[in-house]
């Protein structure tokens, strides 16, 4: 069995606590002295990635299949890194991989023109952005990332769109506004849903709204445990989502 380093992914929607745990985690590898390196999508420092930034705050229109693309393309320009680490016994830790290109691509719904509709308080009444027809099919939005190195673990930090939107800096980019991200937070459980089912690594969802330290201890039971699999073997060769 091959000894090799262990792929984590941390995922969770905007505000959820991902890139302070990701810094965090990786400060706690270092002192644990287990190789270890952090990377993170979209990477912005790449040609691709700096269309998507400008795409991301608005300053560029792209068309959306177009863009889902280009997210997709900005993790195989590292894919072969990516593994080449794995296999020299680097745990590789990634702030948002292809699941938030699933996630966030497929709750596209096209912008509606049409006044809201009044729903009083407490009302069991759906609201329009629950009935709106996504823009993008939701396994149109999974294949572009077929093949992609698959990870060990995904750590899901689970958090209220509610709830992130009162936390510093929300609302500057694209996609962070509520509806968009209840949506989000839907198509993450029933990729996490297909995650279990294909077998592509473990998923754990954490409660990203406790106190960043009970947050941090959670994340490193579940990274110890993968690093450990990785340096026993027990994870295997590198796989491929979603073999
Ligand atoms: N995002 C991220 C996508 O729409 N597709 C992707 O494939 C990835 C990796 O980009 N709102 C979205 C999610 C975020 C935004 O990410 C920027 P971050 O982690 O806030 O820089
Ligand atoms: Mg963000």
């Amino acid at each position: 069995m091959p000894r090799r380093g262990a792929f984590v992914v941390i995922e969770g929607l905007d505000r959820s606590g991902k890139s302070t745990q990701a810094s965090n985690l990786i400060q706690r590898l270092d002192d644990a002295q287990i190789p270890s390196k952090l990377i993170k999508f979209p990477d912005r420092s790449t040609p691709i990635g700096k269309l998507i930034d400008s795409y991301l705050r608005s300053e560029t229109e792209v068309d959306d299949h177009a863009i889902h693309l280009l997210f997709s393309a900005n993790r195989w320009e590292l894919a072969s890194s990516i593994v080449k680490d794995l296999e020299a016994g680097i745990t590789v830790l990634c702030d948002r991989y292809a699941f938030s290109g699933i996630a966030f691509s497929a709750s596209k719904v096209a912008p509606s023109d049409a006044p809201k509709p009044v729903v009083a308080e407490g009302s069991s009444i759906a609201p329009t952005h629950q009935t709106a027809p996504p823009l993008l099919p939701y396994s149109w939005c999974r294949s572009p990332d077929v093949s992609l190195p698959a990870p060990d673990l995904t750590v899901f930090l689970d958090i209220l769109p509610e709830i992130a939107s009162k936390r510093a800096g929300y609302g500057n980019e694209r996609y962070e506004n509520q509806e968009h991200q209840e949506r989000v937070r839907e198509l993450f459980s029933r990729i996490s849903e297909e995650v279990e089912a294909e077998g592509v690594g473990r998923w754990v969802v954490l409660d990203g709204g406790l106190e960043l330290k009970e947050v941090e201890e959670a994340i490193w039971r579940e990274v110890r445990e993968a690093v450990r699999e990785g340096v026993e073997g027990e994870l295997g060769g590198v796989k491929r989502l979603w073999d």
